[in-house]
């Protein structure tokens, strides 16, 4: 498990470099331009600035999140070609810099949906909330302006200038159905993972969060069904999954640790964090903890120390504490605290293994 940690980019994100180094067993950033709008292709000097700043603090820049996907491409538009070239180009100048996985997501409209962004916990910290009830009888419009007006940070998946059209959008996608999300995935799987594949790059689409449809609009990757069938769309390793267990863990019907031991080969990265789902369907994100939340984090560690997983993983997001002042879900607090509480499971699993392979070899 090769641990990294994401980062906004110098004088977009509040935790400097020099901090990140210091959250023990990090060894490389989660980055990307987000200057950039979705659908543009990212220019040399701005990938390779981000290369240098990683560089003097002895980072490595393999992980991308995200290059995002121009809403074209999802709803099938005849434009979308010029943007899947955009797309390629892009993906061949990361692999220059010697990007290995570039994570994606293929929701509608929004990225991550919730409710509210600073829920307080019992505990005091506060933590991004989904209220389901609430969400059902809202107006998009209504929860852009709640999420996206945030004076301090620009919130990543609600950038003003995604949701500038908003409602042009949900009217160019009231006729989109699943199945035709799922054929203009594949349009655009079948002509970007054979260039990902030249330059040396595997592709990780984020599973949907929450896992369901939300506004009406469509939504394809939720649960094993639908990852056993994205997979297959193009049967090759580049074509693969960042498998978050928070966003998959707010459907408690997933079993993450299944999926792990199922996929194994097809994870080039895992999102690990934890949620806490109530009866009603609202959930609230917690600490990594196992006992914190619903995700069995212990569990999803494990299956990925059997499987011998040697892939990426960060923590995803946490709580805000301690009174920091952050982008929210992207506190340093509680994420430094989860990869801490990752490395405990995993070194613990490591000392079993070797110990029984002791045993073994002196059995004899
Ligand atoms: C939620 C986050 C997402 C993720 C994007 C990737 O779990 O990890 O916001 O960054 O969906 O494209
Ligand atoms: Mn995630």
């Amino acid at each position: 498990m090769k641990m990294v940690f994401r980062w906004f980019g110098e004088g977009n994100d509040q935790v400097p470099l020099a901090f990140i180094r210091q959250i023990p067993g990090v060894e490389g950033i989660v980055w990307a331009l987000h200057e950039v709008p979705a659908g543009e292709e990212w220019p040399m000097e701005k990938i390779e600035a981000v290369r240098r700043q990683a560089d003097a603090h002895g980072f490595h820049i393999d992980v991308v999140e995200s290059v995002n996907v121009h809403e074209s491409i999802k709803l099938g538009l005849p434009s979308r070609d010029r943007y899947i070239e955009n797309y390629k180009r892009t993906i061949e100048k990361l692999g220059r810099v010697g990007v290995k996985v570039i994570c994606y997501n293929f929701m509608p409209v929004f990225d991550w949906i919730r409710t509210e962004l600073y829920r307080e916990l019992e505990d005091g910290s506060t933590a991004l909330f989904y209220e389901k009830s609430l969400l059902q009888n809202m107006d998009p419009l209504e929860l852009v302006r709640k999420i996206a007006d945030n004076p301090k940070f620009t919130i990543p998946g609600w950038e003003p200038q995604r949701l500038e059209a908003l409602s042009e959008l949900f009217h160019a996608y009231r006729d989109v159905t699943e199945e035709q999300l799922w054929s203009n995935l594949q349009y655009f799987l079948e002509e970007i993972v054979p260039v990902a594949e030249g330059s040396g790059i595997r592709m990780a689409i984020h599973p949907d969060d929450p896992p369901w449809s939300v506004f009406g609009l469509p939504r394809i990757v939720t649960g094993r069904d639908n990852i056993r069938r994205l997979l297959k769309l193009v049967d090759r390793p580049a074509n693969g999954v960042t498998l978050c267990s928070g966003s998959l863990g707010a459907n408690p019907a997933n079993d993450i640790p299944a999926m792990i031991r199922e996929f194994a080969d097809r994870i080039p990265f895992a999102h690990i964090r934890n949620v806490r789902v109530y009866e009603n369907g609202d959930f609230i994100e917690t600490s990594h903890r196992t006992a914190d939340g619903t995700v069995d984090i212990a569990g999803i560690v494990q299956a990925y120390h059997d499987v011998g997983f040697a892939g990426y993983a960060r923590p995803d997001h946490g709580r805000h504490l301690w009174g920091e002042e952050c982008r929210p879900g992207y506190g340093l607090y509680d994420r430094a605290m989860g990869i801490m509480y990752l490395w405990g499971l995993w070194d613990a699993l490591e000392r079993r293994k070797r110990g029984r392979l002791h045993r073994n070899a002196a059995n004899q």
